[in-house]
């Protein structure tokens, strides 16, 4: 097959001005009678064929301008419906199709979750519910009207606001029918389409605008679980009034409605003014849902809810500009959440994930630019780069531009944009015009993939009173891109004294470089630059890459001492973090390398007292949580970059946290009594602050002082009143491999057997463990009542968990996590090609294994890559990951 090119965008050459839809719901035969009102693109070819996009549709009966058209002038098959020569004047043509979306196991198009009717079209499910010109740059405006079973269905929605509903005369089948009319007067793109159908309990509200419009509000949830949906709506009435604030957004409808269903190949999808969450996203109570799950919640609800203008009111203009929504609508939930909660917390946690997902994806067979040139497989671009590092673009770009100019240069895009499908290049222009500067080099981060390094060194003359700092970036080869032109880099600095920070004084005849410095901001557009800073006392310790001010691995060396100051004395929370996580990180490297070499790794008792500060003195337990969690598995494995060993890196991670635990014996266990839950529950970020920290802390008592550990996780397990201290026990009490360990694990599930997300927690659990028997566990599971292939958030949750977040079984000496995954994508493809595809990409990494390991997940991933038949998503993920 031959990739979609960017270079080769045309503009359509019929566009569709209004969609008229009739659909009957049906659980295996619903009807879809559409009604086009298209006309000839003025900017498109003159008498160009006019080819609709199809999708396994069962055709009934079409029409052109009412009639029916005449032998051979349109030509249909499942997935296309052409006509050679349409009219050159508006025209409009019916056509009639039948799918069912009970067999619909893709979940795209619609698709039936538990008895419930609903759809997901984004990118290219429109087309399997009927033909069209399904892609992001033809706006139409709909009109929905839906007809079902008033006891299947009692309640219909669509996309805009209800002109009209009520009653059918019962047919022959004797059952009673009703319907529904839903108008959208804005004009959208295929993939915003949304229905829903079915019989659901909903909770209700209102927001009244800045303009003083009102807005009525509804979330649609399982019956029964209403009470369960309303910090979801607190969060959507947050979310807002801060884009009214934040941003000068209003809403435009009279309805805002989100219906949660449990059968869903993402998070959550932004259809206009209707949309359709993963109920992962949508319920909670402090008994089932953690402190994550709360903030998950507000985030994935304003996300949804902040596409209505960036995304939905400015669209794509194909799907190569698939970060403009995107990467921008992350950047705008990452503000809110920061705004909401503890912006320091909130950053080192944004971080914490970009590297997690991002950063293996960039250094990896599967690395991709933030606006690709080319794909196989759209589906698959829905990924962390396009995502998180295009908010990290973004963000860097307020850094470079200032926060005043970048506000401008919103406005303007959303002034100059509204109602059309835009590109990057129009976004980016935006904020060239608002700042007056030439953004062209800027762009390559949308143009060049890989995370570039930023190497620094520096020195200090202590009679001069300088301190020299010189920086020099690199990328290495991606995918198809040899060569990379400089990034532009803000590289947000500060230099620490004994008691903080230092004033920046520089060095150069310059002044608009002098001021540049002295602003804490340096920017590097060059291979390399040198800076002096004068007037320095003693040697500082250098604090860089504040607030993590681009998105590049950065190697400095730093003495062990430098690192101590900063733990102790940094203004930049960032890099106060950060600074831990480097010194662990270098205890944690050489453990690996002690292991390896047969030799038992060295304690440190420096790092140690820093940390033992940190708990003393630290005002903010968020914070505090955040500073003794050491780096992840994934993480080391990053740091060391290759010939990687899992099991020496979970021994190396392992034997720290149980020095930690040993070491901070007295200190942990005043914070775990400090800590205890005294009064009613809040998810707020203060009090979830106080569990993290307090279950961080248990965490190291069980790794140091085992014994005393189980017993203080075995209360906590007993008497948890909240879900984030619950599971948080039986993790602690999962550590050690026995009886007390099943025992809980049993009761736990018990406790929550009606509940599946909470089980979701219990398979997931279950696949991280790293002991030798993981596997044959997982294999049990899967024939667990609770499980369920079809559910794409169960198989996540013991498969999907298992491949990302387990890495020393996942990466099994013998091979053994390689071949299981494997066999579960094979299995799965033909059903649900999406999930199948996303579990595939675990393997991106593969290549940075030591030498057996590396064979071995070759082998494996060969044994998809020889299949004649596969789905395109799996097809394309085994070919790039190999190639
Ligand atoms: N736009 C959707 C994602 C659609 C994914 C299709 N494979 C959710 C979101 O990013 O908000
Ligand atoms: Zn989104």
């Amino acid at each position: 097959a031959e990739p979609v090119r960017l270079k080769d965008y045309k503009a359509p050459d019929y566009l569709i001005d209004s969609v008229d839809l009739n659909v009957k719901l049906h659980p295996t035969a619903a009807r879809v009678v559409s009604r086009l009102s298209i006309r000839p693109n003025p900017n498109g070819r003159p008498d160009a064929a006019l080819i609709l996009d199809g999708d396994g549709l069962i055709v009934k009966s079409i029409a052109i301008d009412r009639a029916a058209p005449a032998d051979g002038v349109v030509v249909v098959s499942p997935q296309q419906l052409a006509l050679a020569n349409p009219p050159q004047r508006p025209f409009t043509l019916d056509v009639e199709t039948e799918v069912n979306p009970t067999a619909n196991s893709r979940l795209m198009g619609l698709f039936r979750s538990g008895s419930a009717y609903c759809t997901q079209c984004e990118p290219e499910g429109f087309r399997r519910i009927t033909f069209f010109l399904d892609r992001p740059d033809v706006l139409s405006v709909y009109t929905v009207r839906l007809e079902a079973s008033r006891a299947e269905a009692p309640l219909l929605l669509a996309n805009g606001n209800l002109v009209e509903a009520g009653e059918l005369a019962t047919g022959e089948d004797g059952v009673a029918r009703h319907y529904a009319v839903w108008h959208d007067p804005f004009p959208k793109p295929s993939y915003l389409f949304a229905l829903v159908g079915g019989d659901l309990g909903s909770i209700h509200d209102a927001f009244l605008t800045r303009s003083g419009r009102r807005v009525a509000l509804g979330i649609y949830v399982e019956h029964g679980k209403e009470p369960l949906a309303a910090y979801a709506m607190d969060s959507l009435k947050r979310a807002m009034a801060w884009d009214e604030t934040a941003f000068g957004r209003e809403y435009d409808l009279d309805v805002f409605n989100i219906v949660a269903v449990s059968d869903f190949n993402m998070g959550a999808m932004e259809n206009k003014g209707l949309n359709i969450f993963n109920d992962k996203y949508v319920l909670a109570s402090p008994a089932t849902a953690t402190d994550a799950d709360y903030a998950h919640i507000e985030a994935v609800i304003a996300h949804e809810y902040f596409h209505n203008w960036t995304g939905n009111r400015i669209t794509c203009r194909d799907w190569f500009q698939l970060c403009l929504k995107e990467g921008l609508t992350v950047f705008r939930d990452h503000e809110f959440s920061s705004d909401m909660r503890s912006r320091a917390v909130h950053r080192i946690a944004d971080v914490r994930a970009l590297r997690a997902a991002q950063f293996p994806e960039d250094a990896g067979p599967l690395a991709h630019n933030v606006r690709p040139e080319t794909y196989y497989e759209i589906n698959n671009f829905y990924t962390a780069t396009i995502y998180e590092k295009g908010a990290e673009v973004i963000r860097m770009l307020k850094v470079l531009i200032g926060a005043e100019s970048f506000s401008r240069g919103m406005d303007l895009y959303f002034e100059r944009y509204d109602g059309t499908a835009a590109t990057v290049e129009d976004f980016i222009s935006c904020f060239a015009e608002a700042s007056g500067r030439d953004l062209s080099d800027f762009f390559r981060w949308y143009r060049q993939s890989g995370t570039p390094l930023l190497e620094a060194a520096s020195s200090y003359d202590a009679s001069a009173g300088t301190f020299t700092l010189h920086l020099e970036q690199s990328s290495k080869p991606t995918p198809g891109q040899d060569h990379k032109e400089p990034f532009v880099i803000p590289v947000a600095l500060g230099l620490v004294g004994p008691d903080g920070d230092l004033p920046l004084k520089t060095e150069t005849d310059n002044a608009a470089s002098a001021r540049e410095i002295e602003s804490g901001v340096f920017v590097l557009s060059t291979p390399q630059r040198t800076i002096i800073f004068r007037d320095v006392e003693s040697r500082p310790a250098l604090s860089i890459l504040r607030g993590f001010s681009a998105p590049v691995r950065l190697d400095y060396a730093a003495s062990e001492a430098d690192l101590i100051r900063l733990i102790a004395r940094d203004s930049d929370s960032f890099t106060r973090w950060q600074a831990a996580q480097t010194y662990a990180s270098r205890l944690l490297t050489r453990a690996v390398a002690d292991i390896g070499a047969g030799k038992s790794p060295a304690e440190d008792y420096d790092f140690v007292d820093a940390l033992a500060s940190v708990l003393t003195e630290s005002a903010d337990p968020a914070y505090a949580a955040q500073m003794i969690t050491l780096p992840s598995e994934a993480d080391i494995a990053r740091d060391i970059g290759e010939n990687i060993d899992p099991d020496a890196i979970h021994a190396a991670r392992f034997g720290l946290r149980r020095a930690i635990g040993k070491g901070l014996s007295s200190h942990l266990h005043t914070v775990y009594a400090r800590l205890a839950p005294d009064g009613p529950y809040s998810p707020d970020a203060a009090a979830a602050g106080r569990r993290a920290l307090r279950n961080a802390a248990l965490d190291l008592l069980c790794a140091g002082e085992p014994e005393e550990g189980a017993a203080l996780a075995s209360r906590q397990f007993a008497s948890a009143d909240t879900m984030t201290d619950e599971i948080a026990a039986l993790g602690a009490l999962a550590q050690t491999p026995g009886e007390t360990r099943e025992a809980a694990l049993k009761t736990f599930y018990r406790r929550h057997a009606h509940d599946a997300l909470v089980v979701d927690k219990w398979f997931a659990l279950q696949a991280m463990l790293p002991d030798a028997d993981t596997l044959s566990r997982i294999k049990d599971l899967t024939g667990h009542p609770a499980f369920s292939f079809a559910n794409p958030n169960r198989v996540r949750s013991l498969v999907g968990a298992f491949a990302t977040g387990n890495l020393t079984r996942f990466n099994a000496a013998d091979g053994s996590g390689f071949d299981f995954v494997v066999e579960i994508v094979l299995c799965l493809d033909p059903k649900n090609p999406q999930v199948a595809a996303r579990l595939l990409s675990a393997f991106k990494s593969w290549r940075t294994l030591e030498p057996g390991r590396k064979a071995l997940a070759e082998a494996a991933l060969r044994r998809i890559a020889v299949r004649d038949v596969l789905s395109a998503d799996v097809r394309d993920i085994v070919d790039r990951s190999l190639g």
